[in-house]
């Protein structure tokens, strides 16, 4: 049954033409199928709110929000921006769907003619059909081509700047001649961001509080993948100098603020009890704190990708709770189709369905027998229970050492051994390949799914500025969609 609506979901996807199913305005009543708000913060590093051990920042919402609820302590993403969006949206690796980078970069860039690919069935897609009303507000980054933005994937109402902040003219040196930075509401370009960023978080909360007034009254997903803390960094007025951490503090106590505003405005409903918060980022800390792991931003140590984990659902999820084993953003499309009444296990999915961990089974295990660790198309390591194996043949016990500082390969040759076959399995199953599959010469396992692409020129959302300063000047993006090389100021960066 389940696979049967994916099917015609998609065949509605490809041709289209998906409708809006027709929601009743009726009061909601406890029991009902639950809200959902999805915070999704850029570049937070694991030790980057006090829930997690930050001493650096001040952060009593969400904290409050771990003590009322529950914190995951092993939970992953990916270890940059695009692929880890695009594994949160469609519940898979994003090796499969052709998103572990961009075409010229470790992620999308502006007029990248690549996005998510229309077959590919968003969280957004599966709720909508479920009749709820499905929101984003902030950053998106799975393509800025209109085919490829949210309103297309999924969504009925988008605000945002649809890829990174410092993808903007004002960056030092900006080397890639980024146009202005846009930002949309829908598929259109409401104004052009600029180099004073400060009112995005305050803009984005205001977004998402209207969103919540206008949806109250029937089952709803907001997800706000916020901009900040990916440079460069802007803290609204009222929170300029507040923090004893300079402006990185200055804007995570911003984004404090942000959820504390999203549950003051849940209570003020009456719907904190349907509703589902859940709070993560989607990579490794660029200028924060990854706390005692290894690793930062782009890495697939633990830094690279274990990320601080909030979930609140009063009367739902048992406060002071805590969870410690695997669990992925790959699980929010399965487990928030399962607590919406769909079912969306499918061959499709490599996340697992965590609502009865979430509702209280914290001593399950890990539903993951494996998790694997990717850089670009790289597989790099694999996580079973306690132990993590790096495919150079490094071993650590995570429960031991987090830290990833004691090599036990020579110790426990048994268990590299078990590892190693995990390793085979996921090359065999999920794929393998250099950091830049779109070097030539490369063809792509058969398990890859193609990577959405537009056939035309790409175009800019905002036409570049002339180098004198002159408006509306565009200069083709590329000369030819199908040649791979990298254009000028698109060199693979270090370390990749
Ligand atoms: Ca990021």
């Amino acid at each position: 049954m389940a696979r049967m609506l994916l099917s015609t979901l998609v065949v509605a996807l490809a041709a289209g033409s998906i409708a809006c199913p027709a929601r009743p305005g009726k009061v909601r009543e406890a029991g009902d199928r639950p809200n959902f708000v999805l915070v999704f913060i850029d570049d937070m590093g694991y030790g980057d709110i006090g829930a997690f051990g930050s001493t650096d920042n001040r952060t009593p919402q969400i904290d409050a929000m771990a003590d009322d609820g529950m914190k995951l302590t092993s939970f992953y993403a990916h270890p940059v921006c695009t692929p880890s969006r695009a594994a949160l949206m469609t519940g898979c690796y994003p090796v499969r769907n052709g998103l572990q980078t961009g075409l010229w970069h470790p992620v999308l860039m502006p007029g990248d003619p690549q996005g998510i690919h229309p077959n590919e069935i968003t969280v957004a897609e599966v709720l909508r059909q479920q009749g709820y009303a499905t929101g984003i507000i902030g950053k998106w980054h799975l393509g800025d081509q209109p085919e490829f933005l949210p309103t297309n994937h999924g969504f009925d109402y988008y605000f945002g700047v649809p890829y990174s902040n410092d993808m903007s003219p004002y960056m030092p040196l900006n080397p890639r001649n980024h146009p202005p930075l846009p930002l949309l509401r829908n598929l259109e370009v409401i104004r052009e961001v600029p180099e004073d960023q400060s009112f995005l978080t305050g803009d984005y909360t205001a977004e998402a509080l209207a969103f919540i007034d206008r949806h109250k009254d029937q089952p709803f997903f907001l997800y706000i993948p916020h901009s900040m803390v990916h440079v460069p960094l802007w803290a609204g007025e009222e929170f300029k100098g507040v923090s004893t951490n300079g402006v990185l503090g200055d804007c995570i106590e911003e984004l404090d603020w942000s959820v504390g505003e999203i549950r003051r405005k849940l209570d003020e409903h009456g719907i904190a009890k349907n509703t589902l918060v859940f709070f993560t980022s989607d990579n490794g800390p660029a200028r924060g704190s990854a706390g005692p792991l290894r690793g930062r931003k782009g890495s697939t140590f633990e830094g690279g990708v274990r990320v601080p984990t909030v979930a609140y659902w009063p009367g739902t999820i048992p406060p002071r709770s805590s969870y410690g084993a695997t669990a992925t953003t790959m699980d929010i499309l399965p487990t928030f189709a399962a607590l919406a009444g769909a079912d969306s296990q499918t061959e499709r999915i490599d996340g697992h369905d965590i609502s009865a961990i979430l509702k209280g089974n914290t001593a399950k295990a890990s539903p993951y027998s494996a998790f694997y660790y990717y850089r670009g198309f790289e597989l790099r390591a694999v996580r079973t229970g306690k132990w993590k194996l790096h495919t150079d043949g490094t071993l650590y016990n995570l429960e031991a050492d987090v830290a990833e500082s004691q090599d036990e390969a020579n110790t426990n040759p048994e268990v590299k051994a078990r590892l190693a076959l995990l390793l085979e399995q996921g090359r065999e199953t999920i794929g393998d390949g250099p950091v830049w599959p779109i070097d030539p010469g490369i063809s792509l396992p058969p398990t890859v799914r193609p990577v959405g692409r537009i056939e035309r020129e790409p175009r800019l959302l905002i036409p570049r500025h002339g180098a004198k300063g002159q408006a509306a000047h565009e200069p083709p993006v590329r000369t030819k969609t199908v040649d791979v090389k990298r254009p000028p100021g698109y060199e693979r960066p270090e370390n990749w």
